[in-house]
């Protein structure tokens, strides 16, 4: 007996140190159970690990590929969707960054497999100081899930959206150990805006994030980072929406305004206020 006690608290211990993406909930609101809009999938509360990112599982996971069993929350421009974690796990208790993808139907969204453009429309990166990176700096620290905002200009439509928590705690510099979480979900967007528009800067999966960028192979150990340098996957879209910086200086959710070039590249950073 004092036997299987043991075994039994090792393995909830187990099945707590990872998560994945199952439940919604809308304007506050639960929205169906676990899998209702989160395509179900086969890894479960296992993370994908470092070289895995190359494969298309990465898009939404193995048995992720079709949403036909999956239902489709009915969404618009503004709504709040907070993504909540299944299998008991009540908080990410990983360091690292969070980011939701999203990527519009060809036509049905329970038959697009993912394989279009992505667009990322939400980053959180470090609320506090840098000082903290192994834990609590990160915005997503214990965070019970998610929370993004519909950015209000997207054309009507289906879409497949994909929060991601990386955890970088065994990344240690080359970014194999790096642990991604993410699972797709399936909503339509109903008609919002007369100026609507679907985003042009966008990426693919596989390829939109790779070991080797800064991001990703980011060691939180040593030597003690002062700054994180982006959440990976491509720019986050006008309109989408980011909390926190690079180096913590604030956790205000602000909306990304316009674009300006930042190294070289453009980079989405110029900010309107939305909340502190
Ligand atoms: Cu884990």
């Amino acid at each position: 007996m004092q036997h299987f006690l043991y075994a039994a608290v090792a393995l909830s211990a187990l099945a707590s140190a990872h998560y994945t993406f199952t439940g919604i909930e809308l304007n506050g609101v639960k929205k169906g159970s676990d899998w209702t809009y989160f395509r179900e999938h086969t890894r479960g509360y296992m993370p994908t690990y470092g070289p895995d990112i190359a494969s298309n599982d990465f898009r939404c996971q193995p048995g992720g590929d079709s949403g036909a069993k999956t239902d489709v929350l009915t969404v618009k421009g503004g709504d709040k969707l907070h993504f909540t974690l299944g299998f008991g796990k009540t908080g990410m208790d990983h360091p690292g960054p969070a980011a939701v993808f999203m990527s519009k139907a060809p036509s049905d969204v329970k038959s697009y497999d993912g394989s279009g453009d992505w667009f990322k429309a939400f980053d959180s990166t470090l609320c506090s100081s840098p000082s903290a990176i192994t834990t609590t700096a990160w915005c997503s620290y214990k965070q019970p899930g998610v929370e993004f905002v519909v950015p209000d200009r997207l054309p009507a439509g289906e879409y497949l959206i994909r929060p991601q928590h990386i955890g970088l705690h065994e990344s240690q510099g080359d970014g194999k150990g790096a642990q991604y979480f993410y699972s797709c979900a399936q909503v339509k967007i109903e008609a919002s805006s007369a100026n609507a528009w679907l985003p042009t800067r966008t990426v693919k999966i596989p390829g939109m994030i790779k070991e080797q960028d800064d991001g990703v192979k980011f060691n939180i150990w040593y030597p003690q980072p002062t700054a994180y340098p982006y959440t990976p996957g491509g720019p986050l879209i006008v309109g989408g929406q980011t909390q926190g910086d690079s180096k913590g200086v604030s956790k205000s959710i602000v909306t990304v305004a316009q674009k300006r070039s930042i190294g070289g590249s453009m980079i989405a950073r110029a900010r309107d206020l939305v909340s502190s």
